[in-house]
């Protein structure tokens, strides 16, 4: 691992960098698993058992969002993004835009979006912010129906998996910041990163996860203090 500044950063992203702007995370006390069966309303089967419940589901953590704004975190990210010089990958499991928002230009959501919906017949996926219904109509193909969150849900395979490999083979600094490091592949990735070799591993959380001893660095505390202080520090 080189001493001098970063060629490439990697950073993972999870639901804790959106807490302080008020969105709930899923594991934490009353976190979005500990109120819904996850099984019911982020798999696949859920969704062809009651679309409804789904529907609704999603349409309630939309309408969340469209009152969050996005906070310190994410807006040092996005900082550190447009002033350093090497190359720069944030990859994010959130399905929110706050990262958007705050000023990063291209985040890789790996497990999809909250304000775009995908078409089971056509394979479309558009940006949408109305309520969304079982039978509501694709705007690209016009078939009722079958409209789903362009999200990714458990047993289904994340998106972007190429590119992802690609920057976890590459970098030599990931960051994972605001995840509990339980739901894979996500979760594995700083095992990959330091089975490579090359790269300096950082945990910034709000308190240690099962994957701490993996990192050669950890910073506890809220994401909107400990991510600027890191990236200050990082430049
Ligand atoms: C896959 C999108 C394979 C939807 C999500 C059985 C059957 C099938 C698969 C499996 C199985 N058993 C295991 C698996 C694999 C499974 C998995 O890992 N399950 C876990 C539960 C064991 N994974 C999958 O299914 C994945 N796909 O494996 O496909 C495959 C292979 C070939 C072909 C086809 C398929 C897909 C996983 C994606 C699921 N979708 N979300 C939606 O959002 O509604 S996952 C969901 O959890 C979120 O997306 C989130 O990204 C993810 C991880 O959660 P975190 O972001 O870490 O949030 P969490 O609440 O857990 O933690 C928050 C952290 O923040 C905490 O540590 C907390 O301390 C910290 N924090 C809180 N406040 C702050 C803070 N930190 C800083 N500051 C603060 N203020």
């Amino acid at each position: 691992m080189s001493a001098g500044p970063p060629r490439h950063v990697v950073v993972l992203t999870g639901a804790g960098v959106s807490a302080e702007s008020g969105l709930g995370t899923f594991r934490d006390k009353d976190g979005l698993w500990t109120r819904y069966d996850l099984e019911e309303v982020a798999t696949p089967e859920g969704f062809r058992r009651n679309p409804a419940l789904v529907c609704e589901f999603y349409n309630a953590r939309r309408e969340n969002l469209r009152k969050a704004r996005p906070n310190e975190a994410h807006r040092a990210l996005a900082a550190f993004e447009r002033r350093f010089q090497g190359r720069f990958t944030l990859i994010t499991q959130n399905v929110d835009d706050l990262h958007e928002k705050g000023g990063s230009p291209d985040p890789v959501h790996m497990h999809g979006r909250l304000d775009e919906l995908r078409c089971q017949h056509c394979a479309a996926v558009y940006a949408y912010d109305a309520p969304i219904a079982p039978d509501s109509v694709c705007p690209v193909c016009g078939r009722e129906g079958g409209q789903r969150p362009n999200v990714v849900w458990f047993g289904e395979m994340p998106l972007h998996m190429d590119a992802i490999d690609a920057a976890l083979a590459d970098c030599d600094l990931f960051v994972a910041i605001g995840t509990s490091a339980t739901v894979y592949p996500a979760a594995g990735f700083v095992g990959r990163v330091r089975a490579m070799g090359r790269a300096r591993c950082a945990e910034l959380n709000l308190e240690p996860t099962a994957a701490s001893s993996l990192f050669d660095e950890t910073r506890y505390g809220p994401a909107s203090e400990v991510v600027p202080a890191f990236f200050a520090a990082l430049s």
